[in-house]
């Protein structure tokens, strides 16, 4: 008979990979699991009430906000603000860190950054959207937590990870020791352990950039563009282009089959869309758990110092090959960017 593995379990089995572990990081990942579960279900029968369109408030990114971006956010504060192992949270829909002040959460030792429905242009429509988080160990022992206990390297990561609401919904997640993917069972509703031991092949056929953008692409990104577009058997190119314009989707794919995304600095954006926080820094630390790479187009995501909590960066993630080969064009074509 086949055993099903839950996530609550899975956690609970890989607590042993941390020796001095208390089970804080354990029952964070599980509030995590839990706020996943109650936004699924709203995701889900997001056609059927009137929680779809405008909220009418714009974001601190000057984007509209969505009823469901705003329902998702409140629901991962709710479960984090419950479970007690967060004292703040950073998220792309509050401009300031949200504190956590209850006598349980103000000594915690983590801080959780999130991107509680990214994608959100694909609400509407019924395309997979997703949620990022991010955890840190807090820096400062006492008071209230500011910005500075935020502004830490991908590389200080305690776990990152995303869920996918998808033709099926699923968790995926690291604590730096691999990757592994957990499906939603609707019918007992838990996370079942279907992807264990993620790995991003090294190569793949896949390039995804939003290439209504080109005009306004680096001439790196532009060069690669080309190369990938020519024909030759032996690299199994032309490449198949794949955007649906919602990162996790986009990156799940890859993450699966082999790909690079790209998501560059544009004329209209030069640091590119993509948030160091709580979009590229979390996939960053998937993808190189998984054996792929994520740089910047010159520098490894990971390594970047933020100076603000939502600071934006260009993104190159995916297979490391194709990864390395983007920034070569990028090195060769625009040299002047490395700076
Ligand atoms: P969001 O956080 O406001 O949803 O924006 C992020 C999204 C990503 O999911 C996606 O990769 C990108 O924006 C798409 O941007 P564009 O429409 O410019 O291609
Ligand atoms: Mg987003």
């Amino acid at each position: 008979m086949n055993t099903v593995t839950t996530l609550g379990q899975f956690i609970i089995e890989r607590q042993t990979d941390f020796p001095y572990a208390k089970g804080e990081l354990s029952r964070l990942l599980r509030d995590i699991g839990i706020a996943a579960k109650i936004v699924n279900r709203e995701v889900n029968k997001a056609g059927l009430v009137d929680i779809l369109g405008e909220f009418g408030t714009i974001n601190v990114q000057g984007e509209n906000v969505k009823k469901l971006d705003v329902y998702a956010n409140e629901q991962f504060i709710a479960a984090l603000s419950a479970g007690g192992e967060t004292c703040a949270v950073a998220s792309e829909e509050n401009e300031g860190l949200v504190h956590i002040d209850s006598e349980v959460s103000k000594n915690a030792k983590y801080v959780v950054c999130v991107d509680p429905l990214d994608g959100s242009s694909n609400i509407d429509v019924n395309v997979s959207i997703g949620t990022i988080f991010s955890i840190y160990r807090r820096t400062s022992f006492s008071g209230k937590v500011e910005e500075k206990d935020y502004l830490q390297r991908g590389t200080d990561q305690v776990a990152a990870g995303y869920i996918i609401y998808g033709s099926s919904t699923m968790l995926v997640y690291t604590t730096g020791k691999g990757v592994n993917g957990f499906t939603l069972d609707p019918s007992i509703g838990e996370f079942c352990l279907s992807h264990p031991n993620m790995i991003c092949p090294q190569n793949g056929i896949i390039y995804s950039i939003n290439e209504g953008n080109y005009v306004h692409f680096p001439d790196g990104v532009k060069q690669y563009i080309k190369y990938v577009q020519v024909e030759d058997s032996k690299t199994s190119r032309p490449y198949s282009s794949r955007y649906i314009g919602s990162l996790v989707a986009d990156f799940h794919r890859n993450l699966l089959k082999g790909g690079i995304f790209i998501y560059p600095s544009t004329m209209k954006s030069p640091k590119g869309k993509l948030r160091i926080l709580y979009e590229c820094n979390p996939l960053a630390f998937i993808i190189e758990q998984a054996g792929g790479k994520a740089s910047d187009g010159f520098r490894r995501i990971l390594d970047l110092q933020p100076t603000s909590l939502h600071q934006r960066t260009p993104l190159f993630i995916g297979s490391s090959e194709m990864v390395t080969m983007a920034e070569e064009f990028m090195m060769k074509y625009s040299p002047v960017m490395a700076q």
